[in-house]
């Protein structure tokens, strides 16, 4: 990794996780074009070792992300909106949703515009108490985007979600936990520690199962009931032909923790 990368990418083995780090503290961790094909570089990265079973997304400094870096959309080659959208932004939130891995996000200060849309895309959130939200997108004239409004109603329901994405008012994280924007706050001491066993206990479970259950929860959203209940049994099946199945059972049994091992 060369050192002025704006992505960190650090492997726990021993836990199994892998944490990736937004690393422009300078600018709050804005988004630049070389950060954005870094970032979708490290999710394709942890996609493909096979050693890695859970992820920690945070950011370096005091905010995880400022969201697009605005100075960037000046330059004169700035690319059309709507490019860097469809190009740069969208294949990374579907690399996140896509991973057959879960998301841990350390939210660990200001998530703003496209930062907060990666927050929303992680699996389990876990705010510092020094961290904020903000859809921002419309105090510079722009719409929500990176899924946010995708993720925003199914996370908040759709009374906050027009609040949030209209008048782009910074939420507390207490209010974040509350609004359902977030699991959990801690002491922002206390975050590294708390994703890091959240991740680990992830990491620990049996890596299909929770792929499956990763791909179930979303898809629900854009089912209904009968079609939900048939892909559960189609997933379901899989799962149980799986050797940390047949693990879980024979752990049960014997009475003692099972160790899955991805089989
Ligand atoms: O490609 C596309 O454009 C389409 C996609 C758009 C997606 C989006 O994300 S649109 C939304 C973009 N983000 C924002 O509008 C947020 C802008 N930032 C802020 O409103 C504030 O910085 C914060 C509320 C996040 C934090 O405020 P504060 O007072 O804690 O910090 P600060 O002093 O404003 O910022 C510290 C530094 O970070 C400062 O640099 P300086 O003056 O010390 O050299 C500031 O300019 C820089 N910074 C913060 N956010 C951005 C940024 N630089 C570039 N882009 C930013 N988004």
């Amino acid at each position: 990794m060369p050192p002025d990368s704006t992505v960190l990418v650090e492997l726990d083995a021993d836990a199994a996780v892998a944490t990736i780090t937004l690393n422009r503290p300078e600018a709050l961790n804005a988004l630049t074009v070389p950060m954005k094909v870094e970032l979708l570089g490290a999710f394709r990265q942890v996609e493909r070792d096979a050693t890695v079973r859970a992820v920690i997304l945070t950011g370096a400094g005091r905010a995880f992300c400022a969201g697009q870096d605005l100075r960037e959309r000046l330059e004169p080659d700035a690319a059309p909106l709507g490019v860097e959208v469809r190009e740069r932004y969208n294949p990374i939130i579907r690399a996140m949703r896509g991973l057959p891995k879960p998301i841990v996000g350390a939210i660990n200060g200001v998530a703003a515009g496209a930062g907060a849309s990666l927050a929303m895309a992680c699996d389990i959130r876990i705010a510092s108490e020094a961290a904020t939200f903000s859809l921002a997108f419309g105090r510079v004239g722009l719409v929500p985007d990176s899924g946010a409004t995708w993720f925003l109603p199914r996370l908040v329901g759709a009374t906050r979600a027009a609040e949030l994405a209209l008048l782009n008012d910074p939420v507390a994280a207490p209010d974040a936990v509350r609004l359902g924007l977030v699991g959990r706050v801690v002491p922002a001491e206390q975050l590294a520690t708390e994703a890091g066993s959240v991740a680990a206990r992830l990491a620990a479970g049996a890596p299909k199962a929770i792929a499956l259950t990763k791909r179930a929860l979303d898809a629900a959203w854009t089912r209904d009931l009968d079609a939900a209940l048939e892909y559960e049994a189609q997933l379901q099946d899989m799962a149980g032909r799986t050797k940390d199945h047949a693990e879980g059972l024979a752990a049960f049994m014997e009475k003692r923790p099972p160790r899955f091992t991805g089989g």
